[in-house]
């Protein structure tokens, strides 16, 4: 372990523009705070800093949709993110917001800070710009096809299949999110930070880092690799820190420039007197923990910012984690394909614990890994209840029934002494797996020492020869009443509320890492008669949070409400009823019928992509709504000067829209 005085650990802020699921837990949230409540009990100064980035286009687009303002949006959405997260048990230290003046205040003077001494290059250049809109397009307001090649719509920050960090310009056939238009080139004037320049100072520093994760190493090699290119720091947006320096009117910082600033605020805000030898004294150890779509921004463009400042330390680790996936799919916002914590808290009250359990045992340390519900019962019933529970009912139910839950005295140090050295054992690896960031090899020594405390029971038997030998059985209780002490301790950074009712069921508080040993708990004192710690999760439950998961996911292929539109939008659009009067396929499509519509107005040709839902025959002689102005389109050699109406499940199903009368052909609907 890092022998630093004190430690500060972050965890990602993240965007308050949704609630949380399991993803983000498995990703960073969980890790840092087994982490974090692992070096509290060794006794160090260690702070827990988080809390959610309330700026960028994630906010404003939300906000857009929603049809709120941004601030409305976050405010909402900290409030069930900070409430889900200290239901959970999840221990920061502070939990701040990047909305918060003092925030704004913090990173408007790094940037001054930067600026003064010259770091920025000032650089107009040509950017898309959405003329509809008003607006210049970056980061998630324009997507487009990556130059990877497999991905049509990748963010203008981010393509999420082959995951690299885009700028606008990389996209091919860009189109502005807003409106769905293509965007025209505009200029403007922003703020780069040189990364080119500064690529020999990050090289030299991640070269140090020999115990960094191969994963995240891997990404630094291959930012670095291709050669680091200057990267605006500043946006031509109106929700953020506005910049701070004259002729900047209408831009804001960089969210990626603020997030991270976040951190040294949060520190400020908790320690306003002391926070400074948390962020410039080299005896703090600085550890980011994020998860993987965030390490170039820790490990390259933070450190970049840092080291420009020249007064603050740089990360000492940034063990980012991979994914999560839920029953074999990627866990999606937009698809409603998620465990969401409030909804899990909600379900299973009190039960914080078995979900940590499942998910620390399936952190994504190296690889992508997967949550599936049934894992999580049977993470549940066979290892919690089975294993771990059950030994320490066990021990709780014998010391009741042979001593009246009054500890016995153990008739010398020296018995069985050897169980105590297995347990010592174990509890070092479990050190050594949390120092290295390994936490599911580390859980799975901990339900280790559960199956050593068995295992002396089942060998000893103190059942069997109460009767003959009660001063063996009392060194046998005696032990076994240390090794459940011992679980109570060392289970702690991992189950945290179990740890709890443990010493309450030991009738005990205060014990810490240093307590760890043979004799935590003194004879006579007086404990509970039975612990039941977990209860078994029944099959019907499991099957209807998979029905659940299911319906949520069916509900959300409705689209969502599009933008609101004024009345005179609407009175552009003009629909008439038609009859089909000719019908026919074309050759060399699957998809088109190529009709003739009588419009009351005139007959004209329609092509409609319905063959696979309706044949030439099925469709002649129907009435239909067409829409009539329609910009006509050649496809497939055939002008089509108009449009049928469809209704479409989203689910690959498509019904005709048809008058429920015979009204007249040329009948307008509106
Ligand atoms: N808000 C991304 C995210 O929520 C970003 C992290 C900022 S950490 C400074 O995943």
């Amino acid at each position: 372990m890092c022998q630093k005085k004190r430690h500060l650990v972050t965890a990602a802020l993240i965007y308050a523009n949704g609630p949380i699921h399991i993803g983000h837990l498995a990703g960073c949230y969980i890790p840092s705070d087994l982490y974090v409540r692992f070096l509290r009990s060794k006794g160090k100064d260690v702070k827990f800093i988080s809390g959610t980035d309330e700026h960028g286009v994630p906010i404003t687009i939300k906000a857009r949709d929603e049809n709120k303002s941004p601030q409305e949006v976050v405010d909402h959405y900290y409030k069930l993110i900070n409430d889900s997260f200290k239901e959970f048990g999840i221990s920061f230290d502070i939990f701040s917001r990047t909305s918060k003046e003092i925030h704004h205040k913090t990173s408007s003077e790094f940037f001054l800070n930067l600026y003064d001494k010259g770091t920025f290059q000032e650089i107009t250049s040509s950017q898309y710009y959405d003329e509809k809109e008003k607006q210049f397009l970056s980061d998630r307001y324009i997507t487009g096809e990556c130059p990877c090649g497999n991905n049509n719509n990748a963010y203008g920050d981010q393509c999420e299949v082959c995951g690299k960090t885009l700028s606008p310009m990389d996209l091919k056939n860009p189109k502005s999110t807003l409106s769905g238009n293509s965007p025209i080139l505009k200029e403007t004037k922003n703020w780069y930070l040189p990364m080119d320049k500064l690529q020999g100072n990050i090289e030299k520093y991640i070269d140090k880092k020999k115990d960094w994760k191969s994963n995240v190493v891997g990404q630094c090699k291959s930012w670095l690799n291709d050669g680091l290119k200057p990267r605006a720091m500043t946006r031509d947006l109106d929700w953020g820190v506005s910049v701070p320096i004259k002729n900047a009117d209408g831009k804001v910082l960089y969210v990626w420039f603020d997030a991270p600033i976040g951190y040294i605020t949060a520190t400020k805000e908790l320690e306003p007197e002391n926070w400074e030898k948390y962020w410039k004294d080299d005896e703090t150890s600085l550890i980011h923990f994020i998860g993987k779509d965030n390490i170039v921004f820790h490990t390259i463009i933070f450190p970049m910012m840092l080291m420009e400042h020249e007064d603050y330390i740089l990360p000492e680790n940034v063990p980012a984690n991979e994914f999560m996936n839920l029953e074999g799919e990627k866990i999606s916002t937009s698809r409603n394909w998620a465990v969401w914590l409030h909804e899990y808290l909600n379900d299973f009250p009190d039960m914080q614990d078995e979900l940590r359990y499942c998910l620390i045992t399936n952190l994504p340390e190296n690889k992508d890994s997967d949550f599936s519900w049934k894992d999580f019962q049977q993470k549940n019933n066979n290892e919690l209840v089975a294993i771990l529970g059950n030994y320490i009912n066990r021990v709780f139910v014998l010391c009741d029934k042979f001593f009246d839950k009054k500890v016995p005295g153990v008739s010398s140090k020296d018995i069985d002494s050897e169980i105590f050295t297995d347990l010592k054992d174990i509890i070092e690896k479990i050190e050594s797996s949390i120092e290295k960031f390994r936490f599911r090899e580390a859980m799975s020594y901990v339900i280790d020492v559960a199956r050593l405390g068995n295992k002396y029971l089942t060998d000893t038997e103190p059942w069997k020869i109460f009767k003959d030998n009660p001063e063996r059985v009392k060194d046998i209780i005696y032990n076994s009443i240390q090794i459940v002490a011992n679980i109570s301790i060392i289970c702690g950074p991992f189950l945290p509320f179990t740890s709890k009712k443990i010493k309450e069921h030991l009738n005990i508080n205060d014990l810490n890492w240093i307590d760890t040993g043979s004799e935590i708990i003194n004879p006579d004192h007086i404990i509970s008669g039975k612990a039941h710690i977990f209860s078994k999760i029944e099959d019907e439950i499991i099957e209807d949070q998979i029905k659940k998961l299911k319906l949520n996911n069916e509900n959300d292929k409705i689209m969502p409400q599009k933008n609101i539109i004024e009345f005179d939008d609407f009175t552009k659009v003009d629909i008439r009823v038609g009859t089909v009067t000719e019908a026919e396929n074309i050759p060399k499509s699957d998809k088109l019928l190529k009709l003739k519509v009588d419009t009351g107005l005139d007959k004209r040709t329609i092509l409609s992509g319905i063959s696979k839902y309706y044949s030439p025959e099925e469709i002649l002689n129907k009435k239909v709504m067409v829409l009539i102005n329609l910009k006509p389109r050649k496809m497939m050699g055939f002008e089509s000067q108009g449009m049928l109406l469809l209704a479409d499940d989203g689910d690959g199903n498509l019904s005709l829209m048809q008058p429920d009368s015979n009204i007249s052909n040329g009948s307008v609907v509106a």
